[in-house]
């Protein structure tokens, strides 16, 4: 893969919204991303394998609960910088972005807003330093949009419950030391358990030959007689709505990553456009080319305005769940779009491993269709301003 001499594009100075501890923060990911990711990472995309080596580096710049209060561990920063940090990291790769929005969002997340302090001090630690990895078990073989649906189940059994189910599509799920799982009682209530490694009939086949976020591992959580504590269940809140706050903080960060990939596959377009000759003359001087490159860096500015906007929101505790979706929907898309663009300014080379364009092509298909797809996002906002439901 050719170095990488990424410059991020700030076509509105967007920087001057920013605060020094955010740009600190960010340029920190940033040069962490050139460094530790960027070298690796095209290898582990062609070999399909996660990079476990990477994880203390994630670690280290707060990829893993960077909203979490540092007295569990967390870098007890704000939603901008948690944006930053996913932006930079998926402007490396989106499979690397996924490990660290499943390990915070949605392990780190729930345990820290639904957990008891004994569930906390237990594993929010050692999530935030890497030692432990988490994932989050919602979808399943037949209920994927419509998780309320679900038939994973568990009974009463004393001091402890009885788990039976699968869960399906699972990032993360090969390796982890323990699994946020959201499943059934017996009045069809649903909660999330905390499932470890090592529990008796719990088991996580990982899933092969996918063309997409091949550098991070996905897989199944299958549960047979799985005997839980009852102290491994969150109390703090039950029913879909949990599992659903979850989603909005790990949509939040994808509304951000997925600029991270636009990013990348624009200033790829934009350098190799200057250095390309054909017919006499750099191909960014030919009208065609010049639209591309315009059109990129037109909806990479509304998209960072979106970010930054909803992050201000956030913040301040205001952001709706229907103006995240908007959010994921539309920079996912627009991410997509130049992914797409910016492969054919590249002409055959495009296709190759030697520069990071396909890859990010090929990751965005699962980030435009995991955390709710393109459809039911377009449908959450057409319920939100219409207030008729066309879910069912
Ligand atoms: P509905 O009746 O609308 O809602 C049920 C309850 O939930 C509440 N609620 C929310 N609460 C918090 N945050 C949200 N975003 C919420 N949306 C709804 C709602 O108020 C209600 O509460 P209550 O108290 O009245 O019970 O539910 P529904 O069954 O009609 O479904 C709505 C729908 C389709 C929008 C929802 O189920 C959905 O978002 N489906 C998409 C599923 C999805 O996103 N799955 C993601 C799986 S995890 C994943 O993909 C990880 S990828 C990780 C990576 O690698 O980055
Ligand atoms: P389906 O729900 O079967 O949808 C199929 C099609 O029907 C879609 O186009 C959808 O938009 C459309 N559709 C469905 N319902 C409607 C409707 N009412 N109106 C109009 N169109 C509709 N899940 C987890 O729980 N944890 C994870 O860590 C996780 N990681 C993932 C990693 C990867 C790489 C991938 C690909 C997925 C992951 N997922 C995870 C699952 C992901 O969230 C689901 O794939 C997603 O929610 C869609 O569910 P589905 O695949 O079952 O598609």
């Amino acid at each position: 893969m050719k170095p990488d001499l990424f410059e991020a594009p700030d076509y509105y100075n967007l920087d001057d919204l920013l605060t020094e501890e955010h740009i600190m923060i960010r340029d920190a990911a940033r040069a962490w991303v050139k460094r530790d990711v960027s070298p690796i990472i095209e290898k582990a995309a062609q070999d399909a394998k996660f990079p476990k080596s990477i994880i203390p580096g994630l670690a280290s710049i707060g990829a893993f609960g960077p909203y979490i209060p540092e007295e569990y561990g967390g870098a007890g920063l704000d939603q901008i910088s948690y944006g930053l940090i996913m932006q930079e990291i998926e402007r490396g790769d989106s499979g690397v972005r996924s490990t660290a929005s499943v390990q915070s969002s949605l392990v780190m997340y729930p345990i820290w807003k639904y957990g008891t302090e004994e569930q906390k001090q237990k594993f929010l630690p050692k999530l935030a330093s890497g030692e432990f990895m988490g994932s989050f078990g919602l979808t399943e073989p037949d209920h994927g949009s419509n998780p309320s649906g679900m038939v994973t189940r568990f009974k009463d059994a004393g001091d402890h419950v009885i788990l039976n189910g699968a869960k399906l599509w699972i990032s993360n799920s090969p390796f982890c030391d323990v699994a946020v799982v959201w499943a059934k009682d017996e009045n069809d209530r649903i909660h999330g358990l905390l499932v470890e490694r090592g529990m008796e009939g719990f088991t996580t086949p990982e899933t092969h030959n996918k063309w997409s976020l091949r550098a991070s591992a996905t897989g199944e959580l299958i549960f047979q007689d799985v005997k839980i504590p009852k102290s491994n269940i969150l109390p703090g809140r039950s029913g879909l709505g949990a599992p659903l706050s979850c989603l909005d903080s790990a949509r939040f960060g994808i509304a951000w990553g997925a600029i991270g990939a636009a990013m990348d596959c624009y200033d790829t377009a934009l350098r190799y456009s200057k250095e390309r000759i054909q017919f006499g003359k750099p191909i960014a001087g030919f009208q065609l080319q010049q639209k591309k490159l315009a059109e990129m860096i037109t909806e990479i500015t509304k998209a960072q305005l979106l970010a930054w906007r909803l992050g201000v929101l956030r913040e301040q505790g205001k952001a709706t769940s229907a103006q995240i979706s908007m959010a994921k929907r539309n920079n996912v898309e627009i991410a997509i779009n130049i992914a797409r663009e910016a492969r054919q300014m590249l002409g055959g080379m495009g296709i190759t491993g030697e520069y990071s364009i396909m890859r990010h092509s090929m990751n965005l298909e699962s980030v435009i269709t995991y955390e709710g797809t393109h459809d039911i996002h377009l449908l959450i906002t057409g319920l939100d301003i219409t207030g008729e439901n066309a879910f069912s």
